[in-house]
């Protein structure tokens, strides 16, 4: 067997304290994290088939013109470490090209996690597999198996995004440390662009990321003792060009009373329950904010229309 797994034991932090922490503050608010129960993983997959959803399409296109030039950048027996690796699809554009000393898949999921390593290692026997079920937002140590040279982050899917710049810089100087002075890190950030195509990248035609908004109010329905009128919502997300960021929110269809485990919560009709912001940045937007973080921009890949970027950056 070439794979290993190392289990943290990460703690979920429980759905039942943050809803109802999130929805006494005002405006009210849910944290993203939770979308990805069963049903929203699968509604995300979908997602990302949407033809208006280019996140997905448009970085692989990238990875894939540009693979060998990324390449060239990784170097020789570098040792790639994934955090919120999930089913490891993206990182195959490297590893069927290349063969690095080691891949190292953290996911906060264990069973996704194991799968997927399982998987890997039958594709590609030959390379070392050190899979790590950890929280990568809390603070963790890297196992000690994993040399501590020639390590690069992979951070694809914009999923930086879902970070409050102030968060970003934290989470991106953390990987700097666990980095190391020869590390590097490659990672996709979606850019700023057309407000339109922004928009309905966010409120596809077909309602799929709808459906997968008020999916975050059926995990309250069915996993806690509540009472929650999911047709009494609607999705919505607009472009805040004032942050930066798309804003997801869910707005109450009328004036009504949300139960969840004995506490109440009003809503006002047309309120919005925040659920997800997805932050976008200009090429130097991002180079600073890695910057701040300790990193150095080496390279930036683009698509011809500049809807996404990819980034390479060294300690
Ligand atoms: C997984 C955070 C990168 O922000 O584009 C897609 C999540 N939400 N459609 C994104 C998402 C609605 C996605 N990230």
């Amino acid at each position: 067997m070439n794979f290993q797994f190392h289990d943290y034991q990460p703690v979920f932090e429980d759905l039942h304290t943050s809803v109802v922490k999130g929805l006494q503050q005002s405006p009210k608010q849910l944290h993203p994290k939770f979308f990805y129960d069963e049903e929203g993983s699968q509604i995300f997959d979908q997602i990302c088939e949407q033809p208006e959803y280019y996140v997905p399409t448009v970085e692989h296109s990238i990875c894939e013109t540009y693979a060998a030039d990324m390449i060239a950048c990784l170097g020789d027996d570098c040792h790639i470490i994934e955090p919120g690796a999930g089913s490891s699809k993206k990182v195959r554009f490297l590893l069927n090209r290349m063969q690095p000393a080691m891949y190292v898949p953290m996911d906060i999921s264990a069973e996704h996690l194991r799968a997927s390593a399982q998987k890997l290692a039958n594709d590609y026997p030959r390379l070392p597999i050190h899979a790590v079920c950890v929280d990568h937002t809390k603070p963790y140590k890297l196992p000690a198996e994993i040399p501590a040279n020639k390590r690069v982050f992979f951070y694809p899917g914009s999923s930086l995004g879902n970070f409050d710049p102030d968060d970003a810089i934290r989470f991106l100087h953390d990987i700097r440390e666990k980095a190391g002075a020869d590390g590097s890190l490659l990672i996709g950030i979606d850019t700023k662009k057309s407000v339109d195509v922004l928009n309905s990248a966010y409120n596809d035609a077909a309602g799929v990321t709808a459906a997968f908004n008020l999916n975050l109010l059926k995990r309250i329905q069915n996993e806690l003792d509540s009472e929650v009128d999911v047709d009494g919502f609607h999705h919505h997300a607009f472009y805040n060009e004032r942050q930066g960021r798309i804003e997801m929110h869910l707005y109450s269809n009328k004036e009504q009373t949300l139960r969840v485990s004995g506490s109440t919560f009003r809503l006002r009709e047309g309120e919005s329950i925040h659920t997800e912001n997805s932050y976008k940045y200009t090429v130097d937007e991002f180079k600073a904010l890695a910057w701040e973080a300790g990193w150095q921009s080496e390279r930036v890949w683009q698509d011809e229309r500049k809807y996404f970027s990819v980034h390479f950056l060294r300690s």
